[in-house]
């Protein structure tokens, strides 16, 4: 089986330090959250960045900085900059990161609820701008797809040649307004891809590492981190996005699974060498 890729997803623009002390503001909290998920196994670093005082930001300036200042640390990473932000930023605010020209960033694939009175816009003309935008610069699209239909979407604009094939997917599962983290959902997500499709699975809150155990067994990969669950196991907060790569590559070592260096996976996810 493939070498598995584990993504860390550091940061996030909607959980706080209320929620878990160490998620990370300051730039150098970010590098030294990042440090900790690739000394730990990640070869991938999902980024949204924040002001000091924790307000989400696309600033393109503050990227550069949270970028450099992790390269410093893990200097063959690679890092996955969001182009989704937080609700309600706009299209023009979202895209700023990609000026950066990195080699990855996410393109989310559809509008969904996000809990409360949230509603994460992208209508089909936002998801064309932003693949339009990423494509000149030689960026590889990561497809963010929080239920079924944001799959078919992907494909129908691979299909137009708005999205180049292969195509990779972030299945994030678990948002109250998107898919379950189930099993079940996992296997009709996985049944949907086009052949020579790459995937990764988000579980959300507390199904995080049972879908990620069920990505390593089925052959997909993994993407843990504050962003997406501030728990190491039932009651216990984990202390850095570190400790939930570990328990990740300690699942995986279990398995059978060998994980990925970031050279590996630059060639799974075919980008250039750094
Ligand atoms: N913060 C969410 C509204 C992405 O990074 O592309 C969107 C998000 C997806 O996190
Ligand atoms: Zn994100």
């Amino acid at each position: 089986m493939e070498k598995l890729i584990i993504t860390a997803a550091i940061c996030g623009a909607e959980v706080t330090k209320q929620h878990n002390i160490a998620v990370p503001y300051t730039v150098d909290e970010i590098a030294r959250e990042a440090k900790s998920a690739y000394d730990a196994g990640a070869s991938i670093i999902h980024l949204h960045v924040r002001e000091d005082d924790g307000t989400p930001t696309q600033s393109k300036q503050r990227f550069k900085q949270c970028m450099d200042a992790i390269w410093s640390v893990c200097p063959d990473v690679i890092i996955q900059p969001s182009t989704g932000g937080a609700v309600g930023m706009s299209n023009e605010e979202r895209l700023q990161p990609i000026t950066l020209c990195p080699q990855m960033a996410t393109l989310d694939c559809g509008t969904c609820n996000f809990g409360g009175d949230d509603i994460f816009v992208n209508t089909e003309n936002t998801i064309i701008q932003f693949a339009n935008a990423m494509k000149p610069l030689n960026i590889k699209p990561e497809l963010e797809v929080f239920d079924k239909g944001m799959v078919d979407m992907a494909i129908r604009l691979a299909k137009k040649g708005v999205i180049d094939m292969p195509m990779h997917f972030n299945f994030v599962m678990g948002v109250n307004g998107g898919i379950a983290g189930t099993p079940r959902d996992l296997v009709f997500m996985i049944g949907s891809l086009p052949q020579g499709s790459t995937y990764t699975v988000s579980g959300v809150g507390k199904c995080q590492f049972d879908m990620a155990t069920m990505s390593i067994i089925l052959g997909g990969h993994v993407r843990v981190g504050f962003e997406d669950n501030i728990y190491l196991s039932k009651g216990v907060k984990a202390n850095s996005n570190g400790e939930m790569v570990s328990k990740v590559v300690r699942i995986a070592n279990e398995l059978g699974r060998a994980i990925a260096t970031p050279s590996e996976a630059r060639s799974i996810l075919g980008l250039a060498q750094k």
